[in-house]
């Protein structure tokens, strides 16, 4: 893939993102698209939107429990860049039609205190931890039917949306961040119960991960960020009128409704 197929690739993804219009799937028409290549369309889709004024400030691991790789049948962790534009404050509104077709998971935050390099083990990866949080994560493929490849989602930024952090911070060794009991609702019918041990084992794993993965392209996590371990449990449509809200152990609740 060229410098000009790879441009092309990302006008697509991120057109399909701004106008929230469900697409076919690239590897479709582009079959020889491959893994590194779909990385490079996400980056040239990321400076797309940094030409509009939006701004990085996190990063997000994908598909790093049993329940998300069976529900979307792609079966390895993958990452996504977080912008200042898809941050939403905890309790405020997410507008539904500015998505193709909106879901929520429970996750996990972590904010970085320090820069995060790789290679580094999971036990590494946490000392860079500033404060853990609970999140909601608003995934919304730009790929007709939420239907995709692993090449698929990851040149579509995986499926990165809107996210909402909690209020609440805690450190890391206040909570037992290896086994978080996490219970979602909407509109107070409890939809998904889980733990934080469901991803990648240990969330720490998923951070370590995550920064291994951006070492094999020279890229480490910087200070400041926010970086979202995964969905622990599969992820859940959002309707207009959905009042959404994740408790987790000791880190307390984080909560936004559909408009
Ligand atoms: C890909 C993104 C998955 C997670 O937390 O597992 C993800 C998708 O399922 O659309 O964000
Ligand atoms: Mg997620």
């Amino acid at each position: 893939m060229n410098h000009e197929q790879i441009q092309a690739l990302a006008l697509v993804v991120d057109e399909a993102a701004q106008t929230a219009t469900s697409i076919s799937m690239l590897t479709a028409s582009v079959p020889e698209l491959d893994l590194e290549g779909a990385y490079d369309v996400q980056r040239a889709s990321m400076a797309l939107r940094s030409a509009r004024g939006e701004r990085v400030i996190g990063m997000k691991m994908g598909l790093t429990s049993v329940a998300k790789m069976k529900q979307m049948g792609v079966h390895n962790p993958i990452y996504g860049h977080l912008t200042d534009a898809m941050r939403v404050n905890d309790g405020a509104a997410i507008i539904k039609s500015e998505h193709c077709h909106p879901r929520v998971e429970p996750e996990i935050a972590f904010v970085l205190a320090r820069e995060l390099r790789g290679p580094v083990t999971a036990q590494q990866a946490l000392e860079a931890v500033g404060g853990v949080y609970a999140a909601l994560e608003i995934i919304d493929s730009r790929y007709r039917d939420f239907k995709f490849t692993l090449i698929d989602v990851v040149a579509d930024n995986a499926s990165s949306a809107r996210f909402v952090i909690g209020n609440t911070s805690r450190a890391v060794d206040a909570v037992e961040l290896g086994n978080l009991g996490m219970v979602m609702e909407i509109n107070g019918q409890v939809r998904e119960v889980g733990s934080s041990a469901a991803i990648l084992e240990h969330p720490a794993r998923s951070l370590a991960e995550l920064a291994n993965m951006l070492a094999e392209r020279d890229e480490y996590l910087q200070a400041g960020q926010v970086v979202l371990a995964g969905a622990a449990t599969a992820a859940v449509a959002v309707e207009v009128g959905d009042h959404v809200r994740l408790l987790i152990d000791t880190l307390g609740t984080v909560e936004f409704t559909v408009a």
